[in-house]
């Protein structure tokens, strides 16, 4: 079912790694175009273009697409018991850990009566997308919801499409969690035309601009986030779930073949991977997956992901070739089931979220590690992160100098000012200084 790709005996270098890794082949620029209409359509015609889209895309329309603050609260009261303390132990744990990641103000002392100071001021509002296309995901509202809430946002607004089962309400685990967090201000609305909402408004919906949209979403929502960048701030694309395991002899193959299968769950097209310099294990791996795929919920989802180009068993020679393999891949969830996982560690560049040993299970993280889950796929872990409170953080520099720590360096500014042919620069400078004004402050 899965494909095996034997690299032992190369030894390749980054740029051949780079050819050799299977990624999924959707490009989100084909949707681009279409993301772009939808958004245009929002921007001009308002409530009327989200309710059309949601018929043609849910194949529903939305009694109200601003939910009523009762329906959540009932939503909260309807939360089964096993649900709902699940999700308040989730919100626990990851505010918890969120909370670690507010940068403190720094001053620096740059000299007698010269500051400056480094901190870290919150977007005034932000825009949250929980998708709700093959699986609905409450655990996303936690992910999205706690690290805007701990970085300081004042206003969150949360958008979930139309579920038509539902009578075309937000699916209500979806409103539960988000009524849990007390949040109150949710939109029935989704893919790009929601998107285009959160951005530019919606003003006979009450619905105000937001400054930062985070939050996965399929190729579409991915698509209209980039289009939107500049207008709003967006956070890393999570499209896709991706799974690369690093084991070695050490590791079990049943808990592997599981760990695959459960990212493989997501999609058609989730990618997992088990990068390992034991055949043996190999082997025992492609058993079980065979076994797990026949027997799971979502048998002919996870066939499909599994024996797509995107998924493979990679052998290699050793393990540092395997570190180099992932690192090359920057796969969002990267697991080390090896006999020394911190070893392994050591080596490991890329990656959106790392589980070290056998009893760090991507699934734990997915809902209530404390880490995030929204994290960077298809290699963007190469050049950024999961979400946290600092995508919802800029960090501001404040200018503290007195009348002598300016006079310091008075001249300098002057110099500088004429090498760049704009004295005014400096004439701004050597004004304080200038005894003959009038306006000058005593001190
Ligand atoms: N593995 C997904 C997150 C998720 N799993 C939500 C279950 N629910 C992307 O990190
Ligand atoms: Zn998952």
């Amino acid at each position: 079912m899965i494909q095996r790709r034997d690299l032992r005996g190369h030894k390749p270098n980054p740029t051949e790694l780079l050819g050799l890794v299977p990624r999924p082949t959707i490009d989100v620029s084909v949707a681009s175009a279409a993301a772009a209409t939808l958004i245009d359509e929002v921007r001009s015609r308002g409530a009327d273009a989200l309710l059309e889209q949601a018929e043609r895309f849910d194949g529903v329309r939305p009694r109200d697409i601003r939910v009523p603050s009762s329906q959540i609260a009932a939503a909260v009261i309807a939360l089964e018991t096993p649900v709902r303390e699940a999700l308040e132990e989730a919100i626990d744990r990851v505010r918890r850990a969120t909370a670690a990641q507010v940068p403190p103000e720094i001053v620096t002392s740059i000299g007698p009566g010269a500051q400056i100071v480094q901190r870290w001021q919150p977007v005034a509002r932000a825009g949250l997308y929980v998708p709700g296309g093959k699986a609905v995901y409450p655990s996303s509202v936690v992910m999205n919801v706690v690290p805007a809430q701990v970085a300081g946002v004042a206003s969150i607004a949360i958008a979930s499409p139309p579920q038509r089962e539902f009578d075309g309400r937000v699916h209500p685990v979806i409103l539960g969690a988000a009524g849990l967090l007390g949040i109150d201000e949710v939109y029935t609305m989704g893919g790009a035309g929601a998107i285009g909402a959160l951005a530019w408004g919606v003003p006979s919906l009450g619905l105000t601009p937001v400054q930062v949209i985070t939050g996965p979403g399929n190729i579409y929502v991915a698509a209209a986030k980039r289009l939107v960048t500049g207008q709003v701030g967006i956070d890393a694309e999570a499209g896709t779930t991706e799974i690369l395991v690093i084991a070695d002899s050490a590791a079990d193959a049943r808990l592997v073949a599981a760990d695959l299968v459960s990212q493989a769950e997501h999609d058609e097209a989730a990618a997992a991977l088990l990068v390992t310099d034991s055949l043996e294990l190999a082997e025992r791996v492609e058993a079980q997956l065979e076994l797990l795929a026949a027997s799971t919920t979502h048998s002919a989802r996870v066939r499909a992901a599994l024996s797509g180009p995107q998924s493979a068993i990679v052998l290699v020679d050793d393990l540092k070739t395997a570190v180099a393999f992932s690192n090359a891949y920057g796969p969002e969830h990267l697991e080390l089931q090896t006999s020394d996982p911190e070893e392994t560690l050591r080596g490991i560049e890329n990656a959106g979220a790392i589980f070290l040993g056998a009893h760090s299970p991507v699934s734990l993280g997915d809902y209530l590690a404390g880490s995030n889950h929204v994290l960077p796929t298809g290699g963007q872990a190469r050049f950024s992160s999961g979400l946290g409170a600092y995508s919802f953080l800029r960090p501001q520099q404040l200018v503290r100098y007195s009348r002598e720590a300016l006079g310091e360096v008075a001249e300098k500014i002057v110099a500088l000012s004429h090498a760049e042919q704009l004295p005014a620069h400096g004439d701004a400078v050597t004004a304080r200084f200038d005894h003959s004004s009038a306006s000058e402050p005593e001190d």
